[in-house]
């Protein structure tokens, strides 16, 4: 959820009548997972199927994508059924809430903005992934490159990991942010009228992540996969793997930590065995 990647995960559960008889993996994994997804489901109705499959990848690929568990009971899974295919999608809440068209006068705002500003700069964050094209002339157009009085946030928001001191972060810029996802505006740091100040950032930890951060220069959106919002030691490695044998032809570079790597070692030594 934290990265926005779209995943749908199917699970089993145990037989409609066993649940929450503590029988033998009885886990209420739709509670447990409640609140690190972006939606669940408990599938009770073998002809829910189709229509839930829909919704899940719907759900989890449009928006601010994230992850979608879909739990089936067994005895559902066992059941023979004619699938009756293109249900309509039964989610009026979260098609309602779907970003509107932006508002004019905020867009004009933000031009005016720009063209009042001697030294904007661009931050921009993997709510960007899908619109390098757009992007790209974006900078092309308003020329955008140095820093700034002007900070400019797109689909990013204001990690700990990216602002390391809050309060000194732009403490001096007017900050324009846009995203899609509207409970990220305003968290941590609010758009107001300043100046930027540079940061030197450092971490004791995951520093081989840092060191990407401030050192590898981007010129197209999707070079970099990291393990984002949770840092999970060993990602490297089998990610660069899955994404050399996924983009044959590629070059992909593990920039790892040795303490990171040494996790691998014992999962691949598990699978060895
Ligand atoms: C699976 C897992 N275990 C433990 C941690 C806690 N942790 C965060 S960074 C870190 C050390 C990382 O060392 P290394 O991979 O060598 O990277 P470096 O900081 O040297 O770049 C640890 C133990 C974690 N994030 N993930």
């Amino acid at each position: 959820m934290l990265d926005s990647i779209p995943v749908v995960a199917i699970t089993s559960q145990v037989p409609r009548r066993m649940i929450r008889t503590d029988v033998f993996q009885d886990i209420p994994i739709v509670e447990v997972t409640r609140t690190i997804t972006k939606h669940n489901y408990l599938v009770l109705d073998v002809d829910d199927i189709p229509r839930i499959i829909t919704e899940a990848f719907f759900l989890a690929t449009s928006d601010r994508p994230g992850p979608v568990l879909i739990d089936i009971t067994k005895d559902i899974q066992q059941k023979l059924a004619v699938p009756k295919w293109n249900q309509p999608l039964r989610l009026p809440g979260y098609m309602s809430r779907l970003p509107k068209e932006p508002n004019k006068a905020h867009l004009e705002q933000i031009v005016r903005f720009i063209s009042e500003s001697n030294r904007p700069v661009l931050y921009v964050g993997g709510g960007c992934l899908n619109s390098g094209e757009e992007l790209k002339r974006f900078f092309e157009l308003t020329g955008i490159r140095s820093r700034s009085d002007l900070l400019l946030a797109f689909g990013a928001w204001f990690d700990d990991r990216v602002t390391v001191n809050l309060e000194a972060f732009a403490s001096r810029a007017n900050i324009v942010h846009i995203d899609i996802d509207s409970a990220v505006i305003g968290k941590n740091k609010q758009y107001h009228v300043s100046e930027l100040n540079e940061q030197k950032v450092k971490y004791p930890l995951n520093q081989h992540q840092t060191w990407v951060v401030q050192f590898y220069k981007y010129k197209r959106p999707r070079q970099w996969l990291t393990f984002g919002g949770l840092g999970a030691m060993g990602f490297g490695l089998p990610t660069a793997i899955v994404t050399t044998v996924t983009n044959p032809g590629t070059v992909v570079v593990d920039v790892d930590g040795e303490g990171s790597v040494t996790e691998d070692g014992y999962r691949i030594e598990q699978n060895r065995n």
